[in-house]
């Protein structure tokens, strides 16, 4: 984001808050003005600033739902996404229920094999698991197939989701994603990660009341998923990430504990983390697991109980992790060869070769558009078919 002073318009200076004038002039910039907007920027403020999750149209709905499955011993299973949005929406979701006594199991697809979203296949093996209501977390809300396929099998959707909304929803039994037009939430920009935090935070309300202050300490996820995500910080958001990042702090989290320790972090009480913390230092740490082998590993790490077993998924998260730094430099620097070579007046860059790694495309996609200051596409060469990345550029406002 660019931060710009705009001299020549008139704006309103909050002056009961006492600000420099270039601060409010550069807020203004970004639409942020007058004296509630200004101070909710600067002091995000979790009591005044959460919202209701009953603001969700189908809230109401997902915790009938939710309740059924525990009065019933229901099998449910949550079905992710391996990416650090992904994984921790996953554990919030996951631990919230076992509060609840319900059994649950995650499902986290291979994005190598089987890529991102619900699939047939899996929806398939979770049925002949006898599982009865699946809870979909940052993935879903194109899976108009798959839901189908539920139904037919005698599973339950429930979608959750903050992705771009399709013209055409899944039959699921409930959606929540603030981005479809009737959703009824005021806040549009949640990550994944925000989207099943509000549905913890509605489980919580309903059926936990005794524990309601409980749903707090799932912001240490909240803040990583959020950061990982790249959404914008404002609104929600913004007092996600500020109270998540006092409580990564003050994680109890063994799993945390020991990849802040086997990554060299600095990360304590009296020493609260930064946002570049999670987006330099954790969110790729915890990708690392589904670019290299299976997520599970991450999502493993996160909920482990035992710290000696946490001490071992850590460490081996940080081979992945390096292993993944490896891969990415050797072929980012293969394509940005081909860049140099071939597309020096193109307008975009395409590079496809057999042994770019599936895992890592993205990543070198998003290093050589932003390099070369072009659209990119790297794809692993297949038999029959290719599968890969494309990343665009910023575009230049004038
Ligand atoms: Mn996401």
């Amino acid at each position: 984001m660019d931060w710009k002073i705009k001299e020549n318009k008139k704006i309103d200076i909050p002056f009961d808050l006492n600000l420099p004038e270039v601060l409010v002039r550069l807020l203004a910039g970004r639409g942020i003005e007058g004296s509630e907007a200004v101070r909710e920027f600067l002091e995000p403020d979790y009591e005044k600033g959460v919202h209701d999750p009953f603001l969700f149209s189908d809230m109401g709905k997902v915790v009938e739902r939710i309740a059924q499955a525990r009065d019933n011993k229901e099998r449910v299973v949550i079905f992710g996404d391996y990416d650090a949005d992904g994984i921790t929406s996953s554990v919030i979701l996951k631990e919230t229920l076992e509060t609840l006594g319900i059994a649950v199991a995650v499902y986290i697809p291979d994005k190598r094999s089987e890529g991102y979203g619900m699939n047939l296949g899996a929806i398939e093996k979770l049925a002949e698991e006898e599982t009865k209501l699946i809870i979909t977390v940052d993935c879903g809300i194109t899976g108009i197939e798959e839901v189908e396929r539920a139904r037919e099998l005698g599973i339950d959707v429930i979608i959750t989701d903050h992705h771009h909304v399709p013209e055409e929803l899944p039959k699921a039994l409930a959606v929540i994603n603030p981005r479809t037009g009737n959703s009824g939430y005021p806040f549009l920009e949640l990550a994944g990660v925000g989207v099943a935090f509000k549905v913890a935070q509605a489980i919580f309300e309903k059926l936990l009341p005794q524990k309601k202050e409980q749903v707090k300490w799932f912001l240490d996820l909240v803040a990583i998923g959020t950061v990982a995500d790249c959404v914008p910080l404002v609104g929600e958001n913004r007092i996600f990430v500020k109270y998540g990042l006092l409580v990564l702090s003050k994680t109890k989290r063994n799993g945390l504990l020991q990849l802040f320790s086997v990554a060299r972090l600095n990360i304590d009480e009296n020493n609260v983390p930064s946002t570049r913390n999670i987006g330099f230092h954790i969110a790729p740490r915890i990708n690392a697991a589904g670019r290299i082998n299976h997520a599970n590993l991450a999502y493993d790490l996160l909920v482990e109980g035992d710290i000696a077993k946490a001490r071992v998924f850590a460490l081996e998260l940080e081979e992945n992790n390096s292993h993944r730094q490896k891969i990415t430099e050797t072929a980012t620097n293969e394509v940005k060869v081909l860049a140099e070579n071939s597309f020096k007046d193109k307008k975009l860059i395409f590079a496809v070769g057999e042994n770019f790694p599936i895992g890592v495309v993205g990543l070198v996609a998003g290093k050589i558009a932003q390099q070369f200051n072009k659209p990119t596409a790297v794809l692993q060469k297949g038999e029959t078919e290719s599968k890969g990345s494309f990343r665009s550029i910023p575009q230049v406002n004038i």
